[in-house]
């Protein structure tokens, strides 16, 4: 819960995207809202005096500087507490124009509403208690989306389902520090049940903190884009390979090997993951300083990857120490891709598809295509979102962190209660690990928006756009 406050001016806002729409969306909360809204909206078939909340009227727009009408338009009052703030607020839906909707946002200004800044709807709801700092953040990512999986989580976030994890692990702190004060209270009665449970609910909440700091990771993959890079020898055909799958003449193609040499990243969707495709220079031995540093690029980035393309040209099989190298690291997630099919009959093709198999020791299939052609590119994108599946597989459900801020006090609660555990095992005094256990709790409730500063709501709320 929020201890902040704030004086409840009537701040004032266009809610809807920039340019021209449908409709437009003006919102205002404050306690000035009711006043304002009377005196700039006419509703055509009702009495305004006994304005009801969460109704819609129909009527017009009321301009007090030249006394006229100046748009058609719907509105709504719904009355604090139990609006999105938490105090009044009206909004306001005029045709979706881009002057009309400044000029009507102009007259609210005028009528003594103050224009909000970003995020400052939602952060007056946090500050009303109307909603966890959890459930802003949540709305912040479900507004920044860009994959089903993130609103999936974020809309976890905002239910209550995070929360109620959060509240499990502070139930086995309480557990805890109850333990610990029954010692304090009754030393010699006590220990040796508490003892053994100290150890098992303090490896519990651990095990618990583990799993959602290990969550942000995978939030962070689809929000940002699993990486897939695309690596070979030169001149085997990777930028051609990048080219197609992006339906783009992105990167330059040419006969003579060692052309790329910076690395290349374009972003698609692959079955509703977003994807990071990254090309790169091609691996080889070189003394040519240039092509040496795009070299030590790719290694950065396959180091990364979450997905790596091997090409080889179907000329050119051989298996060499550099793949071997790549193996070591990346074998789950390394595709052999055997390029320029196309160059092949078809029978001298299936008995090298043949041979292959008894070749190479990948753990996963090599596909054959044709950059040229396109033959091969469904089984080859397939073959990624295979890979990134089972990436993702290994995370355990849908409800996780999404922010480093509650990253980071997820990490400090998860050292001090292996402290506290420490400190337990050392039979230190019981009054210090009652301290950490007590901080631990803090950290966890931070989360939740327990005391926190006003420099963290800061930083939170300036990435909202303005009217949310
Ligand atoms: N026949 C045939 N030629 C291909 C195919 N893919 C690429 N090539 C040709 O192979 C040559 C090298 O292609 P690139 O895409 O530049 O190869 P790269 O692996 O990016 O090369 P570097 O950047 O030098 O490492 C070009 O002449 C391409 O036209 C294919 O599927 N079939
Ligand atoms: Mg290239």
């Amino acid at each position: 819960m929020s201890s902040l406050t704030y004086e409840i001016d009537t701040i004032c806002a266009i809610s809807s995207p920039p340019g021209e729409g449908a409709i437009s969306i003006i919102r205002a909360s404050g306690e000035d809202s009711i006043n304002i809204l009377k005196k700039i909206f006419k509703p055509y078939n009702d009495n305004f005096y006994e304005i009801k909340s969460r109704r819609l009227y129909t009527g017009r727009v009321f301009d007090f500087q030249t006394e006229s009408y100046v748009d058609e338009a719907a509105c709504i009052f719904i009355k604090g507490p139990g609006s999105y703030t938490g105090d009044d607020m009206f909004e306001l839906y005029p045709h979706g124009g881009i002057f009309n909707t400044k000029y009507i946002l102009e007259i609210i200004l005028k009528l003594g509403a103050r224009l909000a800044y970003n995020g400052e709807f939602t952060k007056r709801a946090y500050l009303n208690n109307k909603i966890s700092l959890v459930k802003a953040e949540a709305i912040l990512e479900i507004i920044k989306a860009n994959s089903l999986r993130t609103l999936v989580i974020a809309n976890n976030e905002l239910n209550g389902a995070l929360e109620k994890k959060i509240n499990t692990i502070k139930e086995d702190y309480v557990y805890l520090l109850a333990s610990v004060e029954a010692l304090i209270d009754f030393p010699e009665e006590t220990f040796e049940t508490i003892n053994e449970d100290f150890f098992k609910k303090a490896g519990e909440a651990s095990l618990l903190i583990g799993d959602l700091i290990d969550s942000y990771q995978n939030y962070e993959l689809n929000k940002h884009g699993f990486s897939v890079v695309i690596t070979g020898a030169p001149n085997v055909g990777k930028s051609s390979i990048l080219n197609r799958m992006t339906g783009k003449n992105r990167a330059i193609v040419s006969e003579s090997p060692g052309t790329t040499r910076d690395y290349i990243e374009e972003n698609l969707f692959l079955s509703n993951k977003p994807i990071k495709i990254i090309d790169t220079a091609g691996l080889r031995e070189t003394a040519e300083t240039l092509e040496h540093e795009g070299i030590k690029r790719s290694y950065g980035q396959i180091k990364t990857a979450d997905s790596v393309l091997y090409v080889f040209d179907i000329n050119d099989l051989s298996e060499n120490e550099i793949l071997r190298n790549i193996l070591e690291e990346k074998r789950e997630i390394l595709i052999p891709i055997i390029n320029k099919v196309d160059l092949l009959k078809d029978e001298d093709l299936n008995q090298i598809k043949k041979n292959i198999m008894k070749a190479f020791k990948f753990a996963n299939s090599p596909i054959f295509i044709s950059a040229k052609t396109g033959y091969g590119f469904d089984e080859m994108k397939k073959a990624v979102h295979d890979v990134i599946l089972k990436m993702e597989s290994m995370v355990k459900d849908d409800i996780g962190i999404t922010t480093i801020r509650q990253k980071n006090l997820l990490v400090k609660s998860l050292n001090i209660l292996s402290k506290a555990k420490d400190k337990f095992m050392e039979g230190q005094p019981l009054e210090l690990i009652s301290i950490d256990l007590k901080d631990g709790i803090n950290a966890l409730e931070e989360i939740i928006g327990g005391v926190t500063g006003e420099d963290v709501l800061d930083l939170l709320f300036k990435e909202f756009c303005i009217g949310k």
